[in-house]
């Protein structure tokens, strides 16, 4: 294999996606002792798009998340016991507190934020990119939706709009094969979600998702074309979510075992590590000592924002559209 990104640079995507994997499966045990409040939706499976889209951004590139948007958060660089005290509820999540899992935020990082209307990110993310655009600033924005909000009208007008505004968009659709319980094979009635890119005018690519550097390099040349005034891309990224729709869903749906077969053969985290240790990119030894860091991390995370502060009953009005007196 060879790659030109850098030992420093494969090291910070193998910590993104560890980091998302382990605040996962965290939360998946933490969610079932009835202490975080609210819907959890896991991204563990699909780490290797964040790491591999965010690799490219910075600060100033703006992204737009759905319900399943912890992993964006992490890669786009929200701080991690911010996002947890978040989910917990409390006065020290980044969010004060008030959001919870879907409606994490943190402008600061370009994170626009998580969004449990499905599609709603796609318009938010035209906007971001048409501000970009009439400041003259080379940002771009990048909306992070699913198969199933890939069907909805907020998506198309968004893609329309940045295709007639030659806006500075990327649309990652993260197809993880369903809607809920609902097929993508059947909801979708191309057969690849990139095919309509063609109907809007802008490129569009599918990629395995399972593979970091796919999605790197196809990420890669959308944020280019973007930045050069080129206009908006279509990516589609093929891969599966290791846990249910929500926390609780019992899969019935699903076949398992093609599951297991993903996880034991595809993960992306198992891929990167034995691809780039084969191609003597990095140490085993160097991939270790990131997973004990992260380790203790998140559990540092836990503790923290398990004993952290409620927001205070007088908190209630502020940071909201309209205070009612
Ligand atoms: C506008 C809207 N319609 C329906 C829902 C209910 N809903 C929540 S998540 C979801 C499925 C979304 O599937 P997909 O876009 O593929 O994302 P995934 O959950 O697979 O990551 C649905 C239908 C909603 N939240 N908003
Ligand atoms: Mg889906």
């Amino acid at each position: 294999m060879t790659t030109h990104l850098s030992a420093e640079q494969l090291l910070h995507a193998y910590r993104v996606m560890r980091t998302i994997r382990v605040f996962e499966e965290r939360l998946h045990i933490e969610f079932a002792t009835g202490e975080i409040p609210g819907f959890v939706h896991l991204y563990a499976g699909e780490e290797a798009s964040a790491a591999g889209v965010m690799a490219h951004l910075r600060d100033d590139d703006c992204i737009s998340s759905n319900h399943r948007g912890h992993g964006h958060c992490i890669a786009k660089g929200v701080d991690v016991h911010g996002m947890m005290a978040e989910i917990y509820g409390k006065k020290t999540g980044v969010c004060q507190g008030k959001g919870g899992s879907m409606h994490i935020a943190d402008l600061s990082k370009g994170m626009l934020g998580a969004n449990g209307i499905v599609g709603a990110g796609a318009p938010l993310v035209a906007g971001a990119a048409l501000a970009a655009k009439l400041k003259g600033s080379d940002a771009v924005a990048v909306a992070f939706f699913g198969d199933g909000a890939s069907n909805e009208g907020a998506v198309f007008e968004a893609m329309n709009l940045a295709a007639i505004m030659n806006l500075p968009c990327i649309f990652v659709a993260e197809n993880n094969g369903y809607a809920e319980a609902t097929a993508s094979n059947w909801s979708v009635a191309c057969d690849h979600i990139a095919d309509r890119a063609a109907g809007f005018g802008m490129p569009g690519v599918t990629v395995d998702g399972f593979d970091f550097f796919a999605v790197h390099e196809a990420a890669g040349a959308a944020v280019a074309r973007a930045r050069a005034g080129e206009g908006p891309s279509l990516i589609e990224v093929k891969l599966t979510r290791y846990y249910g729709h929500f926390e609780g869903d019992a899969q019935t749906y699903r076949d398992m075992g093609e599951l297991k077969e993903m996880r034991e053969v595809r993960d992306c985290l198992k891929q990167f590590r034995e691809r780039t240790i084969a191609a003597g990119l990095l140490d085993a030894s160097q991939l270790d000592d990131i997973d004990g860091e992260v380790e203790r991390q998140i559990e540092d995370s836990v503790i923290k924002a398990k004993s952290d502060p409620k927001p205070p009953a007088a908190d209630l009005l502020a940071d909201v559209y309209v205070s009612y007196p």
